[in-house]
């Protein structure tokens, strides 16, 4: 058997808020994060390194599965490298939107107005590449496993769009597929895989984005959700009870 120590505890620093205070910060975030919008028409103005930075240290505050930060963030302002990932990614969309997606998907996009051509990878002034890991190395060259490294970097992105937008810089999450090219060109490690690509500045001054709703909380929230009395109930293995 594995006996291990407790761990060490510090006492948590928690504000406790009156209520009043909770709904109008509640309200005040609410009204911040839904001016937030996906934006691919950048100025190509500079914008604070710093700011951006700030954003990244707060998106490695995000949870993760056993603690193991399993995350890398690259950050590139290199026109060159701007360049190179504009033409592998451009190749790779246009093989995607010309050969391998689906009717359906094409129908699904093209609201959005999106095509292969991806001028917002040189314009932008900052591109963040956010990379899984997979795995851990130790210094001595081992293996250490990571745990739910999808939903550990999917909350840390979370985390930095908002920061991000929270500082007043538009960003895009950008999936160019397949995306081992970022890989490649940024010359990461082979425990590492590129999540998403996210072009980060200000939006043009004529920047126009589709005219989209967001579903009203009543479509998207259902509480204490349970079968109704008298319907057939089904078991925790998916079959319905006897
Ligand atoms: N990655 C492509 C296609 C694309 C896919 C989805 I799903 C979108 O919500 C938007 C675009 C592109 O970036 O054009």
């Amino acid at each position: 058997m594995l006996v291990s120590a407790p761990p060490a505890t510090v006492r948590l620093a928690a504000d406790r808020l009156d209520e009043a205070t909770m709904r109008a910060r509640a309200a005040d975030f609410l009204t911040t994060i839904d001016r937030r919008r996906s934006v691919r028409s950048f100025s190509p103005e500079p914008v604070p390194l710093d700011v951006i930075r700030t954003a990244i240290q707060a998106a490695g505050t995000a949870p993760s599965g056993a603690h193991m930060q399993p995350w890398t963030f690259a950050l590139i302002t290199d026109p060159d490298l701007k360049r190179q990932i504009r033409e592998a990614a451009e190749a790779e969309e246009r093989a995607t939107y010309e050969h391998r997606m689906s009717d359906e998907w094409r129908a699904a996009l093209a609201p959005l107005g999106t095509d292969w051509h991806k001028p917002f990878l040189e314009l932008a002034p900052v591109l963040i590449v956010l990379f899984r890991q997979d795995f851990g190395v130790r210094p001595d060259g081992t293996r250490r496993k990571h745990y739910y490294v999808q939903e550990s970097c999917g909350i840390a992105l979370g985390f930095l769009i908002a920061a991000l937008h929270h500082a007043g810089l538009a960003t895009l999450t950008h999936t160019p597929s397949p995306m081992a090219f970022l890989a490649r060109i940024l010359a990461r490690p082979e425990n590492e895989k590129p999540f998403i690509l996210l072009p980060v500045g200000y939006p043009s001054a004529d920047c126009e984005v589709p005219a989209l709703a967001r579903k009203p909380l009543a479509e998207i929230l259902i509480e204490n959700p349970r079968p109704a009395s008298g319907s057939t109930a089904v078991t925790p293995s998916g079959r319905a009870g006897e």
